[in-house]
């Protein structure tokens, strides 16, 4: 018996960026995403002789095939199951966007897991299970846009749905200015960002942040939703800079590109960008400017890859 779950990734749009118990992966914020439709993983689970990892049908023996079989050991411990387990997964995530993530790989493991031993867990138990995999792999169990609120234990957080079928119109698009892979891994760089003078003040301002988003998206306000995802990034970017020691995920094109973004606004092409653990982009904005963004991306940047996605649904299992 086979069981195959499909999850699709999901950009925060308020950041996810500190841990308040590492192991159970509660944060200190609460963070609010837009799940996506074009990116996602596909993920099965069968019984098999020895615990087995592949991904993109390619066999794997390295730490994300240890951070597989520790999370299902947890989760085979959590519900009293046991049984070695053969996992295969598949990212659909053109790996020129830049895009890859253990948002939507770890809400389709933890489906998977959920389908394959027939556990009756509802998306609020399952977006805790897959919280413990990876934070922002709670949101993915949801389509449109999420909410993760932090709580206080495992008990109380998880993510839930805001709005899985928005209206609005919000296209996304991922622009790959660098193809190297991050250096800094976001577990690291998280705990790290905590050293910054500006990171408790920061967490002081997550709940007008997510209430200001919250409200911008009740009202369809594009305007609103891009600037203060905007302001959350930068402000996320703003801690690292300034922990002690410093960092950054940005690379000189990530400014360039800052810079175009700046500069298309100030005539008229509405759109705003959030940034990630990473050097490359992800532009906001609406379907009437997207031919104009895009061309005007591809003619200052050579190589440069650009995907475009909208809203994406919740997790489903497929077989
Ligand atoms: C987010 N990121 O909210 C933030 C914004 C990156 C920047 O969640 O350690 O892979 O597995 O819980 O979820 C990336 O971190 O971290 C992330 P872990 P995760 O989407």
């Amino acid at each position: 018996m086979k069981k195959t779950a499909r999850a699709h990734t999901n950009i925060a749009l308020i950041k996810y960026w500190g841990k308040a118990d590492a192991q159970l992966r509660l944060p200190l914020m609460s963070s609010l995403s837009m799940t996506l439709d074009a990116f996602y993983s596909e993920t099965s689970i069968s019984a098999s002789e020895e615990n087995e990892f592949f991904l993109n049908d390619e066999k794997q023996t390295d730490q994300s095939a240890q951070r597989v079989f520790s999370y299902l050991q947890y989760l085979q411990d959590r519900f009293g199951v046991s049984g070695k387990l053969k996992v295969e997964s598949t990212n659909h995530v053109p790996t020129a966007a830049g895009l890859a993530s253990s948002s939507s790989a770890f809400a389709a493991l933890a489906t998977a897991f959920c389908a394959f031993y027939d556990l009756d867990v509802n998306r609020r138990e399952l977006s805790r299970l897959a919280r413990i995999g990876s934070g922002s792999a709670s949101r993915s169990i949801f389509g449109g846009f999420a909410i993760w609120q932090k709580g206080t234990d495992d008990e109380s957080s998880f993510a839930y749905p805001l709005d899985e079928t928005p209206s609005l119109d919000l296209s996304l698009l991922a622009v790959e200015l660098n193809q190297n892979q991050k250096k800094l891994p976001s577990t690291k760089g998280m705990k790290d960002a905590q050293a910054s003078p500006f990171f408790e003040p920061w967490i002081k301002r997550n709940d007008l942040e997510l209430n200001e988003m919250i409200a911008a998206i009740k009202s369809n306000d594009f305007t609103k939703i891009g600037s203060l995802a905007e302001l959350n990034a930068n402000e996320m970017h703003a801690i690292n800079l300034t922990a002690q020691p410093g960092f950054t995920y940005f690379e000189p094109d990530t400014i360039r590109a800052i810079k175009l973004i700046e500069e298309l606004r100030s005539k008229g092409i509405e759109c705003y960008y959030t940034i990630d653990a990473g050097p490359n982009l992800k532009i906001l904005t609406q379907q009437k400017n997207i031919k104009e963004v895009k061309k005007i991306f591809l003619s200052e940047f050579n190589n440069v890859n650009i995907v475009k996605a909208t809203f994406g649904p919740g997790v489903t299992v497929l077989d």
